[in-house]
């Protein structure tokens, strides 16, 4: 088995200091979170920014002033910038951190309720985010938050527009998208072809049980704020890195070592460093 891919996803675009003070905000804090979360087994940044209010922003000068500050303290660590923004967002706005052309990107291969909204991926912008990734060199995580997601990728292969082995992120428990229970993180895994990677986020309290089995299952594993800030029921992590190192210990625990970037960078056949 490969060693694990521990992704920590430090800010998300839902949650606000409200809900939790210890959310990063500022690029500083962001940094800081990224730094700390590394430190303890992290080897991938999932990344959304924020603006000066606090709100979510996909502008490229503020992911930029934030990758900065990230690589000041973290030269090694695999950005994954996001392109799903937050929900509502134009695509323009979202495609506007590619310009930043960073190692790895997201990218949601269907239309998704997410809550209250609408996750909304249209196949001509799922095609024009998959093309220009694809030009860029930008190593893409196909984001699956329901099966025909990753029918939706392997179609994009087809077309030449992607090409295997690809890298998918399991997202389960989001209201509106695929339940998180075990099964439905088995049924996902064995849809993949031959030689693609996966990751699992869990939402809330799904997130260290499926987190174990996909350590056991030989799949990675992303945690952070963005999807649970509960250590165990009722408390709450006072950073993304104690949420890292839980997992990095239940791995280790159960035997299979953490992957540093470098490591991770050949896991995944990201072909270009920290560009
Ligand atoms: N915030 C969600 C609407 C991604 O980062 O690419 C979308 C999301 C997926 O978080
Ligand atoms: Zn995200």
């Amino acid at each position: 088995m490969d060693k694990l891919i521990i992704t920590v996803a430090p800010v998300g675009a839902e949650i606000s200091k409200e809900d939790h003070p210890y959310l990063p905000i500022t690029p500083e804090e962001i940094a800081l979170e990224v730094h700390k979360s590394r430190e303890v087994g992290a080897s991938i940044c999932h990344l959304h920014v924020r603006d000066e209010n606090g709100q979510p922003t996909q502008k490229a000068e503020r992911f930029n002033e934030v990758i900065q500050k990230i690589k000041e303290k973290v030269p090694d660590i695999i950005i994954q910038v996001s392109t799903g923004g937050a929900v509502g967002m134009t695509e323009e706005e979202r495609m506007e951190p590619l310009t930043l052309n960073p190692e790895m990107a997201t990218l949601t291969t269907g239309t998704v309720n997410f809550g209250e909204g609408v996750f909304y991926n249209s196949p001509s912008f799922i095609k024009k985010l998959a093309t220009y990734m694809s030009e860029k060199g930008i190593t893409p995580e196909i984001e699956v938050f329901e099966t025909g997601f990753i029918q939706n990728a392997l179609q994009l292969v087809d077309q030449n527009i992607l090409s295997l082995p690809l890298h998918f992120d399991f997202v389960l428990g989001v209201p509106g998208g695929m339940p998180a229970n075990f099964k439905n993180l088995v049924f996902l895994s064995e849809q993949l072809p031959l030689g693609c990677t996966w990751t699992v986020a869990g939402i809330g309290r799904w997130e260290y049980p499926l987190a174990i089995l996909s350590i056991m299952m030989g799949g990675n594993v992303r945690v952070g704020f963005e999807d649970n800030l509960f250590l165990k029921k009722g408390l709450k992590a006072t950073s993304n890195a104690e949420l890292v190192e839980r997992v990095a210990n239940f791995s280790k625990s159960l035997g299979r070592e953490i992957a540093t970037p470098d490591e991770a960078r050949q896991i995944l056949h990201i072909k270009g460093k920290n560009k």
